[in-house]
């Protein structure tokens, strides 16, 4: 078994019920370890959309990461994602953040994920539940501390609204 970390989103719909489906399908492959609290995050890349639901889950899988990236993708066709323009919205969005120790670059997939520690949204999700992880030599602390301070909240009690 293999450790990963995946990064979950979505703006579009309820946005919650999406997370909770796709963490649902994603089960069937991963054993998911750690779920992170539900963050609600500013939208990083296009600003004129929904504020995004995010979450990061730890898990192990038998999957290699090509086979793992398949997967994932599937479960996004599944959910009916329609792709529209970068970084713009979606109902769901399964990234490959960490696959073991592994470092990746192919045409479709690099592992470490590429932007993974510019963003808030994956940083503090990912803090929350490995909070001793290194990532290329550095701690996820110290990475936080020197983000832009993008908006990053976290939902503790979840009541369904906004
Ligand atoms: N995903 C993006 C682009 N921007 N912003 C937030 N807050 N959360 C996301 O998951 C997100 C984003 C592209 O995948
Ligand atoms: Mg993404
Ligand atoms: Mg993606």
């Amino acid at each position: 078994m293999n450790k990963i970390y995946l990064s979950l989103g979505s703006n579009i719909g309820d946005t919650k019920a999406n997370l909770d489906k796709a963490v649902e399908l994603l089960k069937e492959k991963i054993e998911v370890l750690k779920q992170s609290s539900y963050y609600k995050t500013e939208p990083v890349g296009y600003k004129a959309q929904d504020w995004f639901l995010n979450i990061v889950l730890e898990g192990e899988t038998d999957l290699g990461p090509e086979e793992l990236l398949k997967f994932t993708q599937g479960i996004e066709s599944k959910m009916k994602r329609i792709k529209t323009i970068r970084f713009g919205p979606r109902i769901i969005d399964v990234d490959i953040l960490l696959y073991g120790q592994i470092q990746l670059q192919t045409e479709d997939l690099i592992i470490p994920h590429p932007r993974m520690c510019e963003r808030a949204f994956v940083m503090v999700p990912l803090y929350e539940i490995a909070p001793d992880l290194m990532i290329e030599g550095k701690k996820i602390k110290e990475i936080i501390d020197e983000l832009e301070g993008e908006q990053v909240y976290k939902k503790d009690d979840w009541n369904g609204e906004g």
